[in-house]
């Protein structure tokens, strides 16, 4: 049965995120624009019905406003994350208070593990697990037992080029995903009724369901048409700032 989200967390861009780690090369992000994009995508979850709580820019934290790779947040407990990213571990602590506030339930990765949450897929009550640059295979093993101590299941996902495993596979409920690149054509997600967005859109790939409508960056339009073809509603959002950090949607929010 699809989950519906009454709740999210963001975090405000801090000023230094213009020395976010990336490997776009689309140049640094003007953190004007990005609080201003950043403002559209908070209205655009509200107006999907979710009451959203935002946080503190930080600015030790120049990834810190991609709440989303820190902490997983499930149904039945929240995961505070370990993050591969040297530069980034120290934001999980800063995010547990946050999501505690909201579960009774709390479960943490820990060294040697790595994990980083963009890499872990929700369909129902099974989580997919992305092996990255991001995530060992001791993350993966960690938050496979925190999962089953809930009822819950995990699996992982071989990887070879994308940051982070939502980089290139969004899951948008009733059976539909999004693939692209090397999870095209996956035997993993033939059980999907997959729509292969093309690579020279892939940061579209990276869209987010939320209570039926889907989150989407503005100006994918061969993504945008196929995406509607199979029946979606779509909100575009401009997210070019974010982009240059590869920083999609959903890495922007906890949603739960
Ligand atoms: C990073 O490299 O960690 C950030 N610049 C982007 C994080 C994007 N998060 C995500 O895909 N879940």
């Amino acid at each position: 049965m699809t989950r519906r989200f009454t709740q999210a967390i963001v975090r405000t861009p801090s000023p230094s995120m213009i020395e976010g780690l990336t490997s776009a090369d689309l140049g640094a992000p003007d953190f004007h624009l990005a609080l201003e994009q950043h403002h559209q995508y908070i209205e655009a979850l509200r107006q999907c019905g979710l009451k959203v709580t935002v946080l503190e820019p930080l600015d030790a934290y120049p990834d810190s406003c991609f709440v989303e790779d820190p902490a997983l947040c499930t149904e039945h407990c929240a995961v505070i994350t370990r993050p591969g990213a040297p530069s980034r571990r120290g934001e999980a602590a800063l995010i547990k208070a946050a999501v505690g506030f909201f579960y009774d339930y709390m479960e943490q990765i820990e060294a040697p593990a790595t994990l980083e949450a963009g890499d872990v897929m929700m369909v129902g009550s099974h989580y997919y697990i992305g092996l990255s640059d991001r995530t060992n295979q001791e993350g993966a093993n960690q938050l496979i037992a925190h999962l089953r101590r809930y009822n819950m299941t995990g699996s992982v996902v071989p990887m070879k080029e994308m940051l982070h495993l939502k980089t290139g596979v969004s899951y948008l409920e009733n059976n539909q995903m999004l693939v692209c690149g090397e999870f095209a054509r996956n035997d993993m997600f033939s059980e999907f009724d997959c729509i292969e967005i093309p690579t020279e859109e892939a940061y579209a790939a990276n869209s987010v369901w939320v209570n039926d409508k889907i989150l989407t960056p503005a100006g994918f339009s061969q993504s945008h048409r196929l995406m509607r073809e199979a029946g979606l509603e779509l909100i575009e959002l401009e997210m070019s700032e974010f982009q240059k950090l590869d920083g999609g949607l959903s890495c922007l929010s906890l949603r739960f």
